[in-house]
């Protein structure tokens, strides 16, 4: 009997055909995935098991949510507003520890094996989740329960699109939603997959981005994502932000960040946000992820998490025919959503 999610979403597991051809080049295949019908979200198995823990998430006004398709620019707009909403002048000793504590993914459980923990065991997360939820059972959902007591203003990261999310989720906190020049977001995945054990990708770059366009990675299909936000940009609750356009002018863009949340901050704090954000600050700071969690060599020559930083370095990645391809696919996707990219040059990072 097929099982049906309180976002009406119904669970459908791939096919034994399909995950054959996945488990080949990809590790995270092998613990199961499901495609949620309709919109067709691809995930582990073990989603199923919190999305409706998601779903009835208690947000609340004080909330921030960053949300993005995975390598828009996330974990700099998440450090961006830690830093605006608990660290604006610097001081908080808590700034060194990893972003992905202070402010954790609400999905992030879809990767334990069922038992709160993942492969690679919980990097640090678990000692988060005993100070911060004391006598709470990790398997409930350690992340999920993480993000419910953590410390108000509320930083959030999410994968997730907004069919997920509960429905009054928009009415109730003030969303940032990033967004990246698919062909980069691509380039980045590509790296990352390659050297975070979990993903293991071994295919070529060139399988690798016609798996994207074919919505057999996980976390696509990627249109629908950008399709259900932009069409409510003009909610006041919901704040786009192009990566390229932080690239382009960052003390711009956290100024109208700054209106956006409320934070009020003086000129001076913007400018301490900026240099503390700033792409060399936040790779000098180090990895938000627990080693342990990569393949060490195949990061090293990736240049790991914070590996370029830059707009346009697709221009590095695709051969004339492929670029061809996926121009292609941008192009009638980007029309009919009404969404224009800003491509960006080849900025140093
Ligand atoms: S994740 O894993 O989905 O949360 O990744 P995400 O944070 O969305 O994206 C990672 C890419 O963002 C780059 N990044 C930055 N660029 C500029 N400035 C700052 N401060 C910054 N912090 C992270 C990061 O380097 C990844 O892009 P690539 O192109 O791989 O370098």
């Amino acid at each position: 009997m097929s099982v049906r999610l309180r976002s009406g979403h119904v669970v459908e597991p791939v096919s034994e055909e399909w995950l054959a051809k996945m488990e080949k080049i990809q590790k995270l295949y092998n613990h199961g995935m499901v495609r949620l019908i309709p919109d067709g979200w691809l995930y582990p198995t073990v989603f199923t098991n919190f999305a409706d823990k998601i779903y009835n998430f208690k947000f609340k006004s004080s909330d921030v949510v960053v949300m993005a398709v995975p390598k828009s620019g996330t974990t700099w707009m998440q450090e961006i507003l830690w830093t605006m909403l608990h660290n604006p002048d610097l001081k908080n000793p808590l700034a060194n520890t990893s972003i992905f504590m202070r402010s954790p993914d609400i999905e992030s459980d879809m990767f334990a094996d069922g038992k709160g923990r993942g492969d690679e065991g919980s990097g640090g997360f678990d000692q988060m989740f005993q100070f911060l939820c004391p006598g709470k059972d990790p398997e409930d959902g350690m992340f999920v329960q993480l993000c419910e007591f953590l410390p108000d203003p509320r930083i959030i990261k999410t994968h997730l699109p907004l069919s997920l999310l509960p429905p009054d989720y928009l009415d109730k906190t003030k969303v940032v939603y990033m967004v990246r020049e698919p062909k980069d977001l691509i380039v980045s995945m590509y790296h990352f997959f390659r050297f975070m054990k979990i993903f293991s990708y071994t295919g070529s770059f060139d399988s690798f981005v016609r798996h994207f366009m074919d919505n057999d990675l996980l976390y696509t299909p990627y249109w629908p994502h950008v399709k259900m936000a932009w069409e409510k940009r003009d909610h006041p609750n919901l704040h786009f932000v192009f990566y390229e356009d932080m690239k382009a002018d960052i003390m711009k863009e956290l100024r109208k960040v700054n209106e956006f949340i409320g934070a009020n901050l003086t000129e001076q704090q913007l400018e301490n946000v900026a240099q503390h954000t700033s792409f060399t600050s936040m790779r000098e700071r180090g990895e938000p992820l627990m080693e342990g969690f990569w393949i060490s060599e195949v990061k090293e020559k990736s240049g790991g998490f914070f590996r370029k930083g830059t707009t346009g370095d697709w221009k590095n990645h695709f051969s004339s025919e492929l670029e061809e391809e996926v121009n292609h696919w941008i192009e009638s996707n980007a029309t009919d959503i009404g969404i224009t990219f800003k491509c960006g040059g080849s900025s140093s990072g």
